[in-house]
């Protein structure tokens, strides 16, 4: 390779070749400086890190557009079904890397970026990950689309390009502030606005009815428009030529609606309505697991559902026989975020195309499948009449004749049973009339999933009952998966290399062949070099910790792990009792220093921003972590640490480094974990609860190398059904009592009692997770952690099983699972 001086860079381009395929060093050189000048607009010696990060990014992008070119033209004409992803979160993660290695193009980057005496990293360092999710709902599609990708399954993934994803939190005095993710201000390299495939999407007016020819038909007048404006993200499998599209929408005031208002002369109410309508894709919503219920939010909704559905069918060829749609698409819902696209498919088959009702509805409820990712009941979306009927009241009526002839149905069958009728009905009654968005979900759909064995048991036998013995044959699991490209070849080189070395690379597109590392837990140098590679991701994540926060991984601790969103079913409360206990055991005495297994206890979280009881618990975690890290009783050897803003990027180094896994929500709450799967699979233990997919990884794994604690869900049920009472765990054990004491006696918010009194009183009175009632447990279970930790080389044996038995949570056998079970999408290339 030249090495490009700036001299060069500043003269005029010689000629330069096409991209060529395979990529060259001196090919991808080129292209640089071409998107560095032309796109730029800056030479070599004058671009900044982001000039360089931008035509970086850039030059990946158009190696990878190459492919995805050539993927057009294969395809051009293929009657294939494909996948329709609708999804109102992707937690994408930083791109460049991931682009890099399923490109094949890390190589020819690392060696153009030396030739233009450019740091790699410092460009790596300057990316801003696209946080458009809040969690495990928004990474999950992530993860989905990468599989679908490398299957090579017909796929488009549809969302909503938010101007402001997941906010970006800080600390002040320990308390969580949210600051905006202004992700897009230094420019969007990895996207493609698509201006000219814009879609117009409408929103609310009335209906009347017409006579068309002797049927009474009802057609939908709206009010306002606004305009869907498509960016194209460019998702490519892991080196095989496919590349997939993400088409996230963009709301875009219509010209006509501007037009019609500047004509009347009021250019302010023009620019206010332009305003009115970029609002809609302006912000993610940051409540998970808890839906907010807002106009706004119902507009995003419908926003991206009729933008994608007319976007989908308008691929199809002009004379298509819409009846045969099914054929053609399969729409998967992911939650009931994007249900309201059920009425709209309707209103397009009836309203426009004028198709019979019953042929619609048949159409209809084969073209989609609904995924449900909750457990809770007040997490289940609903839609008050009053606001549907204003913003959509097409679709209403649509859902009304939906639930009339549903129940019609159930009556058929079951007679009139009016308590049956009331809990089935899509149309809630109480506290207001609303639309239960997951019946209507489960009543339209061809399947209904759960997200790991245990939860698609509990939503037959708990959340929809009547819906299981109504429509048996739609119910079905597809057990959750990570990508293991991001995972575990991009996040943990050192393991990767490791395993590569060991059996070879098949494993990064066939997880299941890590079990062939099993016999090498065996092999005391396999398992040394295993231990090397987790002392050295400590290492790393001592760096970007360093850098990031100032903090740092105790050496030779055990490095204990939580991160997820802050809820109080995930139990952070029950983690931080345990470090309290510690504290407070090694302080009065009762724990000699010398007997307490050097720990850094590691948290992530983010708190809903109206969620008051998450937020405490956040400040209690800070406040826990001041108090412990600094007393000079402790000497160091219990550290809790709280790095702000915990997102893909972060977890890419946190997993590696971890001993530890958290997965400690009580029985019978978290739908599935994913970062349990991501966990175990990088080699860390799990000390975990029976609920979840924690149930199959356990199975999987072995209990010899899983620390089970706490209620089994049915226990959960009998306790709370004989009535639970916080307050008598508290008084029977004294360890919770001193630990419960110290918070209460304000020892961690400088002797004021009353900023944590609310937290304490929760969990004395209320504790609707039952903390307290599995403390005894969790206790028990650290204590058989630390001595199996004393154990180095037993350790290391149990997780290199773990790693060796996690084959099954790869994205890419959940994506096969749903091709069996769901979609019967053709066979994958
Ligand atoms: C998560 N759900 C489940 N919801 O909690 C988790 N909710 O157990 C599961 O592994 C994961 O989904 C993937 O299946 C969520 O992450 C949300 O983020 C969310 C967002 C908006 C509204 C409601």
């Amino acid at each position: 390779v030249r090495r490009v001086t700036s001299s060069d860079a500043t003269a005029p381009h010689p000629p330069v070749p096409a991209l060529e395929l395979p990529p060259t060093a001196d090919g991808f050189t080129a292209q640089f400086l071409r998107n560095l000048n032309f796109d730029g607009g800056v030479t070599l010696a004058d671009a900044s890190t982001n000039d360089r990060y931008l035509a970086l990014a850039r030059t990946v992008r158009d190696y990878l557009m190459l492919h995805a070119l050539a993927d057009q033209q294969r395809q051009a004409g293929a009657q294939a079904k494909a996948v329709c992803y609708l999804s109102a979160e992707y937690l994408l993660g930083n791109q460049l890397d991931n682009d890099l290695l399923a490109g094949d193009l890390a190589g020819v980057a690392a060696d153009a970026m030396a030739a233009c005496g450019i740091d790699l990293d410092e460009l790596r360092r300057h990316e801003i990950e696209p946080g458009l999710g809040n969690g495990g709902l928004g990474r999950l599609a992530a993860c989905f689309i990468d599989s679908l990708a490398t299957l090579g399954v017909p796929s488009i993934g549809y969302g909503i390009r938010y101007e402001y994803g997941i906010f970006r939190q800080t600390f002040e005095d320990g308390q969580q502030v949210e600051q905006p993710d202004a992700w897009l201000t230094l420019g969007a390299p990895w996207e493609q606005p698509r201006p000219e495939a814009a879609q117009t999407v409408s929103f609310g007016g009335r209906t009347e009815t017409v006579d068309d020819a002797g049927t009474v038909r009802s057609r939908w007048i709206p009010e306002w428009n606004v305009s869907a404006v498509p960016y194209d993200y460019l998702v490519p499998g892991f080196r095989n030529g496919r590349v997939n599209t993400l088409r996230l929408w963009r709301a875009k005031a219509t010209d006509a609606f501007d037009l019609r208002i500047f004509n009347s002369g009021d250019y302010e109410q023009a620019v206010r309505a332009q305003t009115f309508a970029e609002n809609i894709s302006k912000v993610l919503y940051p409540e998970d697991s808890t839906p907010q219920g807002k106009e706004l939010r119902l507009q995003q909704q419908y926003f991206f559902v009729a933008a994608s559905i007319r976007d989908f069918l308008g691929r199809l060829p002009e004379d298509f026989d819409l009846a045969r749609l099914p054929e053609r698409v399969i729409f998967q819902l992911n939650d009931t975020h994007p249900v309201i696209a059920v009425p709209e498919l309707m209103r397009v088959l009836v309203d426009e195309h004028g198709m019979a009702w019953d042929e619609a509805w048949a159409v209809t409820q084969q073209c989609f499948a609904y995924t449900c990712h909750t457990l809770l009941p007040e997490a289940l979306e609903v839609w008050p009449v009053e606001l549907l009927g204003r913003l959509l009241p097409r679709h209403l009526e649509i859902v009304y004749r939906i639930n009339e002839e549903f129940l019609a149905a159930v009556r058929a069958r079951f007679g009139d049973d009016e308590m049956r009728i009331r809990d089935m009905s899509i149309i809630a009654e109480f506290p207001v009339r609303a639309v239960r968005m997951a019946y209507l979900a489960t009543v339209a759909g061809s399947r209904v999933n759960g997200v790991a064995e245990l939860h698609s048991q509990l939503l037959r036998d708990k959340v929809l009952p009547a819906f299981a013995e109504f429509f048996p044959e739609k119910f079905t699991n597809v057990t959750n998966g990570v990508t293991p490209r991001r995972f575990l070849r991009l996040a943990n080189p050192g393991l990767s290399t490791l395993i590569t070395d060991a059996i070879g690379d098949g494993w990064v597109t066939d997880l299941e062949r890590l079990h062939e590392l099993e016999p090498l837990a065996e092999d005391a140098a396999f398992r040394a070099a295993f231990a090397a590679v987790k002392a050295g991701n400590k290492r790393r994540l001592n760096e970007v910790l360093q850098a990031r926060d100032g903090m740092r991984v105790g050496d030779g601790h055990l490095v204990d792990v939580m991160v997820k969103r802050l809820h109080e079913y995930k139990r952070q409360l029950l983690k931080v009792l345990h470090v309290v206990s510690e504290y407070e055991g090694v302080v009065s005495g009762r724990i000699a220093l010398a007997d307490l297994q050097p720990r850094t206890v590691l948290f992530g979280a983010k708190a809903a921003p109206g969620y008051a009881m998450a937020k405490r618990i956040i400040h209690l975690i800070n406040a826990v972590g001041s108090v412990v890290n600094t007393d000079p009783r402790l000497d160091g050897r219990l550290q809790v640490l709280f790095p702000p803003n915990y997102n893909v990027t972060l977890a890419e180094s946190v997993i590696p480094a971890a001993d530890l896994s958290e997965q400690i929500s009580l029985a019978g709450k978290e739908a599935s974990g994913t970062g349990n799967m991501k966990f175990a699979l990088n080699g860390a233990l799990t000390i975990g609860t029976d609920d979840g997919a924690n149930v199959e990884i356990r199975e999987l794994v072995g209990d010899a190398n899983f620390f089970l604690f706490g209620m089994t869900e049915p226990e959960v049920a009998e306790i709370a059904q004989a009535g639970y009472h916080p307050a008598a765990f508290y008084q029977e054990d004294a360890g919770l009592r001193r630990a419960i004491d110290l918070i209460a006696s304000g020892a961690f918010s400088g002797g004021d009692r009353s900023v944590f009194e609310p937290v304490v009183s929760n969990l004395l009175y209320e504790d609707r997770f039952m903390v307290l009632a599995d403390y005894s447990a969790y206790m028990a279970a650290q204590q058989r952690v630390d001595a199996a930790y004393a154990d180095q080389d037993g350790w290391t044996r149990a997780a290199i099983l773990n790693v060796a038995r996690c084959g099954f949570f790869s994205s890419d056998r959940s994506i096969r699972d749903y091709i069996d079970r769901i979609w019967h999408t053709p066979p994958t290339t």
